[in-house]
């Protein structure tokens, strides 16, 4: 059979080292579908339940392995499902080449079936680059342009193919006027900024007496430079959360998460210095920096976009986040009163208490932090974390410990419920040795996680490592809903909005073949992450937990505590409940027991 222009897309895509595609099926695709068949596996296709699941696997292959992530979705509601996860890796600076169906050529505009106005939809999600094919000698650039974009500048791209177009047989450009030749292949060097510049931060972090450093998600491959930079600068680091794997938390001036849902160490850290060092991160919530004058500012970043935006830096370095940390390195000197870093050691491992004796406060019937605090406790090495958006990402950030050579990734910027079971599909199938655990609310189950877990029943046996464990936290509340209308807005929790009914996830995940088990008491919590760890297959625990127990940021202030109490003067209808767990918790944290 002739080459067609399908064809001749996974091919050239294959040549740019494409391996996987996750994606869902339909007319608009029915070309591309038959020719990646017709690959017979190169390029394996991964099969989602909703085409926004395969965004958010694209997002999360590229959070977890630096390639570019790949999907596929049919014209018209295939197209539209997937653009919510094209926005989870916009939206975290992720590259991702999403191919999209479209009705044939003729029928463009025709007010025909499934015709919807697809570049337009893309072109905000896709900005970077998005096109419509018309005819097959445009194709090799078109896929050449999608993917060394996307791949060079960490963007969103997407190529809108007609389904009449997919069938034809492939033509190459010819060296007629108009044509464009394109070629395969880019590999990123790393970016260094040169010497005056790298000197100017030297200055600046040498004068320094107390230096804070925030890194984020561009320093997850820096992990020995950052800590030998805060070694010679005395400092202490603060890590973003989307860079909570940057720097493992058994580093004893590793401050933490930084946020509302960071810790103490890290806030009083900001508070207090009078240097910042910002290495690739794009931490948006600046009231938790330190205030504009109390610091000199040096910030480390690939993105001119992303440089001093958050706060008024006197250095911007653009830069890899490694390259530039190595060479910066020679250049400062070792800061011989080592108080300030001591300070932050101490304020850490109080931290690191308090963690600990909230997670232990008991609660009705399970604290949901000792669920977290306690598969802390038993991490397998190498173990990949995920947490979806909700209590899950505040109780990922503040009690898990990670360690080296561990990963982990929530949705940091569109922070979209969702992602978690998604992102650990799409660990397992890039790291299939490594055990994966996915921290995900009931709102999130049953936004999507249960019918993903179809997924998980479809796939797992191609994992070397079965272990993927999926954690529902069953509140039967959106309860990071229900805390923020308290604490923000001074509103009570509003059952008609967030109450949730109480499904037996574990029972479903028997169901469809896979291991799980309902946890109903505190004293069951470890056994029930040992059985899941031991398990042969994929499992699921279903956490029955308090909703009371809220996320409490690490400095809560006046305003939000005068809030709270009013939230619970208008009628909350758990008033006795969020009252005893708040005032616990914060009586935990101000008295830790030792
Ligand atoms: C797609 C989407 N819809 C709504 C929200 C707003 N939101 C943020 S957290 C949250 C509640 C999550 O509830 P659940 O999954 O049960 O987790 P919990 O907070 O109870 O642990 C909601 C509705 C969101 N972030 N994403
Ligand atoms: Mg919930």
């Amino acid at each position: 059979m002739a080459e067609t222009v399908s064809d001749f897309i996974w091919a050239r895509l294959q040549a740019w080292g494409v391996r996987r595609v996750f994606g869902y099926p339909g007319d608009g695709i029915g070309g591309l579908i038959g020719a990646l068949a017709r690959t017979q596996g190169e390029i394996d296709f991964v099969q989602v339940r909703h085409e926004e699941m395969a965004g958010l696997m694209a997002s999360a292959t590229a959070k977890f392995t630096g390639e570019v992530g790949v999907c596929i979705a049919t014209s018209g509601p295939g197209a539209i499902h997937l653009l919510n996860g094209l926005y989870d890796a916009k939206l975290d600076h992720q590259p991702v080449v999403a191919l999209v169906g479209q009705q044939a050529r003729s029928a463009i505009a025709g007010h025909f079936q499934q015709d919807v106005d697809l570049h337009s939809l893309f072109k905000d999600v896709a900005s970077a680059f998005v096109a419509t094919a018309f005819t097959p000698e445009q194709v090799p650039h078109l896929i050449d342009q999608a993917y060394r974009i996307a791949k060079a500048d960490r963007k969103v791209t997407c190529v809108i193919l007609p389904n009449d177009l997919q069938l034809l047989p492939m033509k190459q450009p010819t060296q007629d006027h108009a044509m464009m030749h394109s070629g395969v292949g880019y590999n990123p060097s790393p970016i260094i900024p040169d010497r005056a510049e790298l000197q100017r931060a030297a200055d600046v972090l040498n004068s320094g007496g107390k230096v804070a450093m925030l890194v984020g998600a561009g320093a997850l491959d820096a992990t020995d430079a950052v800590i030998a930079v805060a070694e010679k600068l005395g400092a202490g680091v603060a890590k973003a959360l989307l860079g909570k794997a940057a720097v493992p938390d058994d580093v004893p001036f590793c401050t933490g998460s930084i946020g509302l849902l960071g810790t103490k160490a890290s806030a009083t850290m900001m508070d207090n210095c009078d240097t910042l060092l910002m290495v690739g991160s794009g931490f948006p919530y600046t009231e938790f920096l330190p205030k504009p004058g109390q610091a000199r500012g040096v910030q480390i970043d690939i993105s001119a976009g992303m440089l001093g935006l958050r706060y008024p830096m006197e250095v911007n370095l653009l830069g890899h986040a490694r390259a530039t940390l190595e060479a910066l390195l020679p250049l400062l000197k070792r800061k011989e009163d080592r108080g300030w870093q001591e300070q932050l050691v101490e304020a850490t491992r109080e931290t690191w208490q308090q963690a600990h004796d909230t997670a232990m406060v008991e609660a009705e019937p399970i604290n949901p932090q000792r669920v977290v605090h306690e598969l802390s406790e038993r991490l397998p090495d190498r173990s990949v974390v995920v947490a979806d958006s909700g209590t899950t990402s505040v109780w990922y950030a503040r009690n898990l410990k990670f360690r080296r050579d561990m990963m982990g990734s929530v949705s940091g910027m569109l922070a979209t419920m969702g992602c978690a079971v998604p992102y650990a599909i799409a660990a397992k199938f890039a790291y299939p040795d490594r055990p994966v655990i996915a921290l995900v609310g009931d709102g999130a189950m049953q936004m999507n996680g249960m019918s993903e877990l179809v997924t998980v029943a479809k796939y797992w046996k191609l994992w070397a490592d079965p272990r993927l464990i999926v954690m529902a936290l069953n509140n039967r509340d959106l309860a990071y809903v229900s805390w923020e209308e308290r604490i923000q807005a001074g509103d009570p929790k509003w059952e008609a909005s967030q109450s949730l009914p109480d499904v037996p996830y574990a029972d479903f995940a028997r169901l469809i073949g896979l291991g799980g088990r309902r946890v109903e008491r505190p004293d069951d919590i470890g056994p029930a992450w040992d059985e899941a760890l031991a398990a042969d297959r994929p499992f699921v625990l279903d956490m029955v937990t308090d909703p009371n127990v809220g996320p409490i940021p690490p400095h809560i202030t006046f305003k939000q505590a005068r809030n709270f109490m009013g939230a619970i003067v208008e009628g909350d209808p758990e008033p006795r409940g969020a009252i005893i767990q708040t005032a616990r918790e914060l009586a935990a944290s101000f008295w830790p027991k030792r």
